[in-house]
């Protein structure tokens, strides 16, 4: 083989982002073949899985189209938690050769196992979404997602690897030295959470780093939901192009889906991750086009294959043609999970609805907290955000016109009234990891 076969630089795409391209009718045919591989495979292995099929009476051969997917129980995060740590591992500890897990809020985390060959389909997975980010040979990827047993780091950090970037793996957090790095080694591109990232830049600012003068090009930004408001100000402060990565520890990490140049929602590698959209509460299947909760089946996992994963995560699969040529199908930008819904005086609110209403302004910083509470036994919404620090100097009309102009755009979007806090710059947490945005103090 040629050996600068993975740099050509003449290839109209990137050699690993072939899968990417496969004709739509291809696709399926592979989709189908494999899913029945893979519901034998797990019906032999998993014994939770068996059980549930058994008492549908399905059997695996009944899977005989795509469709017939929807015939197949779908599996929680509970039913990880109770089977803790390896009951869903269908592959003997023998073939394993890596843990991640999850904390997630309460009690064990989740755990997940993968073989040597799911470590190269995660490798590829993350290589794909990173050629399709415009990233190669020749980049130079700091990687502040944090490493361990969360997924974001290593995950990254191999299939960067392989696509031959050469990777800073400094993980998250040690914000100082993450700014002397990217400036002293020439850093390209960076993946890190979004909020992290808004911490950087201001970070970099108060050491006096301009962002824009750096070679710095290109944010691989996930693991949190953010909006296109939060994109514009990230692209607009480090003049970069930011691209939205997703995935979840369950189905192998980052590398699930990822934007392509045109931004127009997420592509996912759905050869290896079969999307389904249902109704969160029936779990009926809800056509491409509509909005529901994403569920995901791993096609092609060996040691803890997922069939019929509830995401709890609210989207919608769009089967438009994209611009990049890529059949795989995209889904919306992830709106919120279904377990982040606030139910306010009965209103259900997301708190990406509320970044988009207050990032509509210029003059509220993209730094924010949600403070829900009940006074007699009436829900508060409070949102406290950070303005610039020269607008506490103007007069007070002033800015109790601006605060009214951030609630009144909220509410436009929420259809609920909304206390607005302004706040002077940094003065809110900051997050290194997955920013936290809301605190409920309602009594449960
Ligand atoms: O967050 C994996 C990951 C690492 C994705 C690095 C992207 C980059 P978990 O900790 O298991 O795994 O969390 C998964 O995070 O179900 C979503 O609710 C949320 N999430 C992940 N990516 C996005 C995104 C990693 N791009 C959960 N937009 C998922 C919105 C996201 N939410």
């Amino acid at each position: 083989m040629n050996p600068n076969y993975w740099n050509d630089q003449n290839s109209p795409v990137h050699p690993i982002s072939a899968p990417d391209f496969i004709p739509a009718k291809l696709l399926r045919e592979l989709q189908l073949h494999r899913l029945q591989r893979l519901v034998e495979y797990t019906y032999e292995r998993v014994s939770l899985f068996r059980a549930r099929c058994d008492e549908r009476g399905v059997k695996p051969h009944h899977v005989r189209t795509l469709k017939d997917i929807a015939l197949l129980p779908c599996f929680s995060k509970a039913d990880l938690r109770d089977t803790y740590p390896f009951g869903l591992f269908a592959a003997p500890m023998k073939d394993i050769v890596r843990f991640h897990a999850s904390s997630g809020t309460t009690g064990k985390p989740i755990v997940v196992g993968y073989t040597p060959n799911d470590l190269l389909l995660w490798s590829e997975a993350v290589q794909r979404c990173l050629a399709a980010c415009g990233l190669g040979a020749g980049d130079i990827l700091q990687n502040a997602y944090g490493y361990g047993l969360f997924t974001g780091g290593l995950g990254l950090h191999q299939g960067a690897t392989d696509l031959g970037l050469a990777v800073v793996p400094v993980s998250g957090g040690n914000t100082d030295r993450q700014i002397m790095l990217m400036r002293d080694f020439g850093v390209t591109a960076i993946s890190c959470t979004p909020s992290y990232f808004l911490h950087l830049i201001e970070a970099a600012q108060q050491q006096g780093v301009d962002m824009k003068k750096l070679p710095l090009k290109v944010g691989v930004f996930g693991a949190e939901p953010w909006t296109d408001e939060m994109r514009s100000r990230i692209e607009a402060e480090a003049a970069i192009e930011a691209f939205d990565i997703y995935g979840l520890t369950e189905i192998c990490g980052p590398g699930v889906g990822i934007e392509c140049r045109h931004h127009c929602g997420l592509h996912i590698l759905e050869d290896h991750f079969y999307p389904e959209i249902v109704d969160p509460d029936t779990l009926e299947p809800r056509p491409d086009g509509e909005e529901g909760e994403l569920i995901f089946t791993t096609l092609t996992k060996q040691a803890m294959p997922m069939i019929r994963y509830r995401t709890r995560d609210l989207s919608v699969i769009d089967t438009e043609p994209c611009a990049c040529g890529r059949q795989i199908r995209r889904i919306r930008r992830i709106k919120a999970r279904t377990d982040d819904m606030l139910i306010i005086r009965g209103v259900n609110v997301f708190p990406s609805q509320i970044e988009a209403g207050l990032l509509a302004l210029s003059a509220a910083l993209p730094h924010y907290a949600i403070i829900v509470s009940r006074v007699d036994n009436l829900d508060q919404l409070e949102v406290q955000v950070e303005i610039p620090r020269e607008k506490f100097s103007d007069r007070v009309g002033e800015i109790e016109r601006l605060r009214a102009q951030i609630a009144e755009s909220i509410h436009r979007i929420i259809n609920v009234a909304v206390k607005v806090t302004l706040v002077e710059p940094n003065t809110l947490p900051r997050s290194e990891g997955k920013a936290k945005r809301v605190t409920d103090l309602r009594p449960k």
